[in-house]
């Protein structure tokens, strides 16, 4: 079976997308896999621009197949931000934080900037991209939501608890995995990546 790389250190992440392929007859291997254990390079201003880092990046180390996925959150009343610096977004407020608090913070620091905002538009995006011998292609998955008022649910990663996708009242960790994973932007993705790799392996 073909094996593809995830480039990611994302264990959220790696956890959706394997679910998300299932069926395909590929073998996604991780990054803990392949026995690499530093951080990925993401140095850019677009989703498109470190998704292609961090693919080729490790393409480049084993030679392989490999997909990464760059993805955020944008709030219309921020101007798009946190968007391309979701992961790190407390920084800029709470710099002695340690990563492994990160996604409280994350979502504290959004509510703080939030607080006299009626406006509470937001939208998730990912872009995957996929390295096949050196050549990248991109997929892109959004899904249009509103910020809410305080966190809700334990579910989930990162803005979780303040997202509520179009349609729903609850956050997306409020929702079952399956659930996030039937409407979620890395879902909408997967579908395009899934349905390249079928129409390539067919
Ligand atoms: P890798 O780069 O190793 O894949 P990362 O977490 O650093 O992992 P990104 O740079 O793409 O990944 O940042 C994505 C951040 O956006 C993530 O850490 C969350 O804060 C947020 N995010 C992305 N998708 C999300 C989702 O489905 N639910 C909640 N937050 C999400």
């Amino acid at each position: 079976m073909q094996k593809i790389i995830f480039a990611s250190n994302n264990r959220h992440k790696l956890s959706e997308i394997t679910k998300l392929a299932e069926g395909l007859p590929v073998e996604i291997v991780s990054l803990k896999e392949i026995g690499w254990t530093s951080e990925i390079p993401e140095d850019y201003d677009t989703f498109e621009q470190n998704a292609l880092q961090k693919a080729i990046t490790i393409f480049q180390h084993t030679g392989l197949s490999c997909f990464s996925d760059d993805s955020g959150l944008e709030v219309e009343a921020l101007n798009g931000l946190p968007g391309v610096h979701s992961a790190r977004f407390y920084l800029s407020k709470y710099p002695d934080v340690p990563p492994q608090d990160r996604d409280r913070y994350n979502n504290l620091l959004l509510l703080e900037m939030l607080q006299h905002s009626t406006n509470r538009n937001a939208r998730f995006r990912t872009v995957i991209c996929y390295v096949e011998d050196g050549h990248p292609h991109y997929f892109e998955g959004v899904v249009r939501g509103t910020i809410a008022y305080e966190p809700a649910g334990s579910n989930g990663f990162g803005y979780d608890p303040l997202f509520i996708p179009e349609g729903y009242q609850i956050t997306f960790a409020q929702m079952s995995s399956e659930q996030k994973n039937m409407l979620s932007h890395r879902a909408r993705a997967m579908e395009k990546f899934v349905q390249y790799l079928k129409n390539k392996i067919r």
